[in-house]
């Protein structure tokens, strides 16, 4: 017997989380068996999440696509026949040919998110094939987009307050954000405050673990962020406890946004969000008292119709209070606007002017009267069928025989079942890729530590391929990794510092340092280096201005409002084939008492747009009138397939468009054990 070849190298987690852990992957006999976290990220601290713990079980289990395939059985029968790469190359390059001929080449949609959040898989070779094909093109607004063009519209580009800071403050809020389960390398920081004294607050509709935890926790109602903290900023200026002579050196527009605040005392906006006004002016209180004070902002309140105004008037609340200039004050929302990088520039092409179709809204675009109709839907990077609102919408668009659907996956999620040409997919583990975190300060660059598992190609070399036989590539392209990555960091003499520090060592911190102090290190990217506090970009891109409220329309048919929260169990719909059991939706004692249902009775969640089959499971960590059941659930996790994305609306945000996922409304009936409707 030959002596098996063990290695511990080194990778980078590239899954959509502010951690970016650094990563040590023992191989044996070129397979990966074990994942655990090293210090090359300080953040990482040397300890991962569970669920990348169970990275091998994605990579060799049996979801795994394997090889090139074309279906063979119905749409959505997941009946595939193995074909070579070279066959499913030249049936793509037709049918898109041929579709580009007959009804121009806006007929064909890319449609891609997440996945791996890589610079060398996304917004590379991908871009520039779709770009000189002349498809539509996608407005990538599924997460973070109210959040990053909130805080742009404020800031422009500012790093916040480091997680490795927060020691330091002596109030932290959590806002609209569950680091116990999507960001486990703060909780640390989170534990050394407290020991040092620090108080917590929780803005979140559930008791999430840190909530309990907290001095005060605020249960508001999904989507009434906007109004609370405006009471606080109103209150602040009321009250004299407004810094005017920060707001005076380093904001402009402050006025117009004290103006607009006006109408929202603690009473209204308590009654609003379905607070107590004691809880809200105990906030307050202690917020504008507290120094120093920091703000954790998550995603978790823009995913409604005032997500962008609301994030907006969060981002404002530390300027008007001033709670900036020391350490471990101010905010942290993405730390992505710590470095100065195109990370598109290896696309070396430019957008054409194509139509731009809303990635929230695929149902609609897949509508057969849709004008012009999409012919072509090529996914990759992303899972629609587990992850987009109005999921029978989407199945719905997905069974057309006349739409050509070309899926490229790692596992059979369940949009697999919808692809004409499949194609497997690499895991960064099996790929090179770059890795800029949006929480901890570092950047990495990982090469691939397996060979690609059976047939498994990457983004890059797919798109590299499909450009090569259409033609498109022009002399000079940027090609390889190692060209793709001297195409980004051309762009900035920052950037450039970037290439030197991964050719020696593998990681960089951006130019700024890993712990800048904001207002004293970094300002504002605005050219006079002010906060905006009401922009009119921001005021232009909103309905009825920013900072001003959208009531939801309540329906008595509807009473009751479900979020679909991150778990520890999955990165949106990632991994969450190894969790095997169903899952429930949760709802609260007394909304259970008033339906007659009892804890694991099989229940009907529906609106117009759908119906979840599945248990309920009774949790008084909910407020009233709220269900909860998580993002990223795959079909097998529910009775009859749909999960929360079959109730979720397709409507925008104020700002940039983003995703409502939180703003469903539903009943939930008891279905008499039977889970067959
Ligand atoms: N384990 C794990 N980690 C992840 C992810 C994952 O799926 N699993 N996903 C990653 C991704 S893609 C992202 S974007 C981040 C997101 O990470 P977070 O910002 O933590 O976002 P969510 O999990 O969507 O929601 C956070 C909290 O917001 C609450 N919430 C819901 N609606 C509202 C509201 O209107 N207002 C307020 N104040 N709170 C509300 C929810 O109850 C939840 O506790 O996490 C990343 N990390
Ligand atoms: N109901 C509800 N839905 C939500 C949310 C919510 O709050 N509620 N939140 C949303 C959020 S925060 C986000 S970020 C989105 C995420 O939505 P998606 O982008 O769909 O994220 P994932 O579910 O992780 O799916 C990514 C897919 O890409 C594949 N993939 C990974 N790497 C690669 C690669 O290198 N190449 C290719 N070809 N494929 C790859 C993975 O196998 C995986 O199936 O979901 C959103 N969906
Ligand atoms: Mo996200």
């Amino acid at each position: 017997m030959p002596e098996s070849r063990l290695e511990v190298l080194n990778s980078a987690c590239p899954l959509d989380c502010p951690d970016s852990c650094s990563l040590d992957v023992t191989v044996r006999d070129g397979r990966v068996e074990t994942l655990d976290g090293n210090h090359t990220n300080p953040l990482t601290a040397g300890f991962i999440c569970g669920k990348v713990r169970h990275f091998p079980e994605l990579m060799y289990g049996a979801d795994r696509v394997l090889y090139p395939a074309f279906r063979s059985g119905p749409k959505g029968s997941g009946q595939f026949t193995r074909v070579s790469w070279d066959e499913a190359l030249e049936r793509i390059v037709s049918r898109l040919g041929e579709i580009r001929d007959q009804s121009g080449s806006e007929a064909i949609l890319p449609y891609c998110y997440g996945g791996s959040n890589g610079w060398l898989t996304q917004n590379g070779l991908d871009a520039r094939f779709f770009y000189r094909l002349g498809a539509s093109q996608l407005a990538r607004t599924l997460c973070a987009m109210p959040a990053s063009m909130a805080s742009a519209g404020l800031y422009r580009k500012m790093p916040g307050v480091a997680f490795e800071d927060y020691p330091s403050a002596r109030l932290i809020v959590l806002w609209g954000v569950n680091p116990a389960a999507t960001g486990i390398h703060l909780a640390p920081f989170l534990r050394e405050a407290q020991a040092n004294g620090a108080k917590l607050v929780v803005v979140d509709p559930r008791r999430t673990p840190f909530a309990r935890q907290a001095e005060l926790h605020l249960p508001l109602r999904p989507g009434t962020d906007l109004p609370v903290a405006l009471a606080l900023i109103h209150w602040l200026f009321d009250s004299g406890r407004a810094d005017l002579g920060f707001l005076a050196q380093h904001a402009r527009n402050w006025e117009k946004l004290r103006d607009r605040s006006h109408e929202w005392t603690f009473q209204r906006a308590a009654d609003v969000a379905g607070i107590s006004v004691e809880q809200l002016e105990a906030f307050a209180r202690l917020y504008a008292e507290t120094q120093p004070a920091v703000i954790r902002c998550g995603w978790g309140l823009e995913r409604n119709v005032n997500g962008g105004s609301a994030i907006a008037a969060v981002l404002a609340l530390p300027a008007v209070a001033g709670k900036f200039g020391v350490v471990g004050g101010g905010f942290t929302m993405s730390q992505g606007a710590a470095w100065d990088v195109d990370a598109n520039a290896g696309a070396a092409a430019r957008a054409p002017a194509t139509r731009v179709i809303n990635m929230n809204r695929l149902g609609e675009a897949l509508r057969p009267d849709f004008q012009p109709p999409i012919r072509a839907l090529f996914v990759y990077n992303c899972n629609p069928m587990s992850t987009v609102p109005e999921q029978n919408k989407i199945r719905a668009g997905l069974m057309r025989e006349d739409l050509f659907t070309v899926v490229h996956e790692q596992v059979a999620t369940d949009t697999v079942p919808y692809a004409d040409v499949l194609l497997p997919a690499t895991t960064f583990l099996e790929h090179d890729d770059i890795r800029r975190s949006y929480g901890a300060m570092i950047a990495q660059y990982a090469k691939p530590v397996v060979p690609p598992v059976g047939e498994a190609r990457s983004n890059h070399w797919l798109f590299g391929e499909l450009c090569r036989r259409m033609q498109l590539t022009q002399p000079g392209d940027p090609e390889t990794s190692d060209q793709l990555l001297e195409a980004i960091v051309a762009t900035s003499a920052s950037a450039k510092k970037l290439g030197e520090a991964f050719a020696t060592s593998g990681r960089s911190v951006p130019p700024c340092g890993t712990r800048p102090l904001p207002f004293v290190d970094v300002f504002p990217g605005t050219p006079d280096r002010r906060i905006d506090l009401c922009p009119e970009s921001l005021d232009r891109a909103t309905s009825k201005g920013l900072y001003a409220y959208h009531v939801v329309p309540t329906q008595a048919r509807l009473p009751l409002t479900l979020i679909s929260p991150s778990t520890s169990r999955a990165i949106s719909s990632t991994l969450y084939q190894l969790v095997r059991d169903a899952v429930p939706v949760e709802i609260h004692p007394e909304d259970a008492r008033a339906r007659g249902i009892a804890d694991g009775d099989s229940v009907r969640m529906f609106n117009n747009s759908g119906e979840v089959l599945c248990a309920a499971k009774l949790n008084a960590d909910l407020r009233p009138g709220l269900a909860s059941l998580p993002k990223g659930l795959w079909a097998r996790h529910t009775h009859n397939g749909q999960t929360s994305n079959a109730l979720a609306p397709d409507t925008l945000s104020d700002l940039g468009e983003g995703a409502c996922f939180n703003d469903t409304r539903v009943e939930i009936e008891r279905t008499n054990g039977s889970a067959t409707h």
